[in-house]
């Protein structure tokens, strides 16, 4: 699991204007090592057209062998046989979700605390999505800002969950977050908004790997 959280991409159809697939092709030959679908927010897609996006960016993590993980969606994650599923605190209860999906798919949760992070654990996650540890403008109901201190709590206790850092993780401060313990990083707009999309995810992949671009 940690080596496959080094550089996790996260992307939904709200988070840019730009062609999706294309997207993700791009992303996926810079180096991302996982791969989120999360369709939320103001105008995000539901129903029908929700599903055929997913299934078109599934078909694309598939052909490169990259896992593919769904947001928020019990359903959608076994109606197409998902690598996984990510679910935030206020989605459904974690150690449901775990009943649900089995013992094999990848289980995914959201954790602001220490506390959060144990519960996650006793519920069966397989990896920790903390943050947010910088501003983001990505997420609309986002947390507070909670910096590398969380995360370096969490290390000093001793807790050795596979970890991703998420929210306004750049090129910048990537290295950072990965000295304060994260596996790996998290990212929507790093890459999503970035102008050429494979070096930018090729830099931050160089920063995560061997904190150098
Ligand atoms: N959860 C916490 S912060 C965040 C999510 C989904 C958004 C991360 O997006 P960005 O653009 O990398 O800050
Ligand atoms: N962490 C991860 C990995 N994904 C999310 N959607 C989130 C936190 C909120
Ligand atoms: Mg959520």
């Amino acid at each position: 699991m940690r080596d496959k959280l080094a550089l996790y991409f996260i992307l939904g159809s709200t988070n840019t204007d730009k062609n999706l697939e294309t997207i993700l092709q791009d992303a996926i030959d810079g180096g991302i090592t996982l791969f989120q679908f999360r369709e939320k927010g103001l105008g995000a897609k539901i129903g029908e057209e929700k599903h055929e996006l997913a299934k078109l960016l599934q078909q694309i993590c598939r052909n490169a062998k990259i896992p593919f993980i769904v947001n928020d969606d019990v359903e959608l994650a076994l109606e197409l046989d998902a690598d996984g599923i990510h679910v935030g605190q206020e989605d459904e209860d974690a150690q449901l979700v775990r009943k649900k999906i089995g013992s094999d798919k990848i289980l995914g949760v959201s954790a602001h605390s220490v506390e959060d992070v144990c519960r996650a654990m006793e519920a069966g996650a397989d990896y920790i999505g903390l943050g947010p540890i910088f501003p983001t403008t990505s997420k609309a109901d986002a947390k507070e800002v909670q910096g590398v201190k969380v995360l370096k709590q969490i290390r000093k206790q001793g807790i050795d969950i596979p970890i991703v850092a998420i929210g306004g993780i750049t090129e910048h401060n990537a290295r950072d977050v990965i000295l304060a313990g994260a596996d790996g990083i998290s990212v929507i707009s790093a890459i999503a908004s970035a102008s050429d999309v494979k070096n930018a995810t090729a830099r931050l992949k160089g920063m995560v790997m061997h904190g150098v671009k």
